[in-house]
């Protein structure tokens, strides 16, 4: 655990450091599964989810909504200067994270700190707070998981960022993410993440939809390109959503992600950073989208959240599903874990929890339904016959003609032959039910 870091003024006041108590713990300030020291398949759980706290909803979204006015009003967003504002919000930024135990922090460049309309300027200001946050890093060991550009909240990008039909508002678009790669750069940011919330349309009666997807791909090795001269390391990632705010976004989910990147020849660079909430919005689990992205060796990063299963868009609310991470953890402990990522809460408070303890909670509750859901799902691969369950199941391919056909030996003529030789086959049980509560027993 490193030190707790304040600036000037302590805003997350009376609340201290929170601490591995372990599950028998009342303690609602402290963890009850996260242990960071404790090694689960060989790895600590702080290395195993490398967690990170979101800029944007602790320390920016305001609780504000489409019905009403902001209800969460920050200490740190008092001052008029906006370099001095994003100090202080800075500071307690990571008197937060510190507090919590988070090892790692993203951001957008506009969380960090204000942007007008001027290049320069923008630039300038950024310039100021990744300054500062090179002494905020160094004094408490907090490390950049990863850096992004908002192309998607200035009126400029309503009609996209790098697949605007207007090259005036792609180079734009270009002029800010070159000043976030230069800060992730700067910061020795992990990773960089790419998400797309106006790379898509509103209709195709005005969008030439082929333009646009070549646009974003020589968009992305531009990019690419400048941050790798430079000496970026990290990885890219691609964060799939299929729509809000654009009706049809183009990154819809991981298998058209995929597909982009291997046409476009970005494959090598590029991993994709998986949203829970946004995998069921593709209509999809969050499981099927750790799978899809594990069996194309893509899989690099979390942003971890949930859905409401009555609402059709992004809740963003914390994670506390502990069969849902279950099940995904399954995955994620087969596949041996994020290419370069971690596990980002990309989650906020509901509009109406508005005390600064809440904040804390969420963030309690969400490591620890990671933590418990990963210590489950080895208990499950180490203990349980499912892993065996689901060999069996494709055990007729393992040998015989079932491995010539592996093997791509087999001809449809042969198949036929085959058929007609043994007969209808046997029905088989898939064992739903049973695999099912096989997590439940050891949850
Ligand atoms: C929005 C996205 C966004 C990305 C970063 O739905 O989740 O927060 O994670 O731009
Ligand atoms: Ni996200
Ligand atoms: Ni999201």
């Amino acid at each position: 655990m490193g030190n707790v870091i304040t600036g000037d003024t302590e805003f997350f006041k009376g609340i201290n450091q929170i601490k591995f108590e372990g599950p028998e713990s009342d303690n609602p300030l402290a963890f009850r599964w996260y242990d960071e020291n404790r090694v689960v398949a060989g790895k600590t759980l702080k290395d195993h989810f490398r967690f990170a706290g979101a800029y944007w909803h602790s320390f920016v979204g305001n609780g504000g909504d489409p019905f009403g006015a902001p209800t969460h009003v920050f200490a740190w967003d008092k001052k008029s200067d906006p370099i001095e504002r994003a100090k202080d919000k800075m500071d307690a930024a990571f008197e937060f994270l510190t507090k919590m135990n988070l090892p790692f922090y993203c951001f957008h460049d506009v969380d960090v700190v204000d942007y007008g309309n001027d290049i320069v300027e923008n630039e300038r200001r950024l310039q100021a707070l990744v300054d500062h946050a090179k002494q905020k890093q160094a004094a408490s060991g907090v490390k950049l998981l990863w850096g992004t550009a908002n192309l998607f909240s200035n009126p400029r990008y309503m009609n996209g960022a790098s697949t605007n039909p207007d090259f005036h508002v792609l180079a734009h678009g270009a002029a800010q993410v070159k000043a976030a790669l230069d800060a992730t750069i700067a910061l020795d940011g992990e990773n960089y993440v790419f998400w797309g919330g106006r790379e898509g349309y509103m209709t195709l009666l005005n969008t030439d939809m082929k333009r646009e997807q070549e646009h974003f791909a020589k968009f992305l090795h531009a990019a690419k390109d400048y941050a790798r001269k430079n000496g970026f390391k990290g990885t890219f990632f691609i964060e799939p959503k299929p729509a809000e705010p654009s009706k049809h976004q183009y990154d819809f989910d991981c298998a058209t992600v995929i597909g982009f990147l291997n046409q476009f020849g970005l494959e090598k660079d590029f991993k994709i950073n998986i949203e829970v909430n946004h995998a069921t919005l593709a209509g999809h689990t969050f499981q099927h989208e750790l799978q899809v992205a594990a069996d194309a060796g893509m899989l690099g990063s979390v942003d971890a959240n949930r859905g409401d299963y009555q609402n059709g868009w992004d809740t963003d609310q914390f994670p506390n599903n502990l069969n849902e991470i279950t099940e995904a953890m399954l995955i994620f402990l087969e596949a041996g874990g994020l290419q370069g990522g971690g596990v980002n809460f990309d989650a906020k408070i509901r509009r109406n929890s508005t005390d600064m303890k809440d904040l804390f909670y969420a963030h309690v509750g969400g490591m620890d339904t990671f933590a418990r859901a990963l210590i489950t799902a080895d208990n499950i691969l180490q203990k349980s016959d499912f892993k065996k369950i689901r060999e069996e199941r494709y055990a007729s391919f393992d040998s015989g003609k079932g491995k010539e056909f592996e093997q791509g030996k087999v001809s449809l003529e042969d198949l036929r032959a085959y058929a007609i030789e043994n007969g209808e086959p046997a029905t088989i049980s898939g064992k739903q039910e049973y695999l099912e509560n096989i997590i439940n027993r050891y949850i």
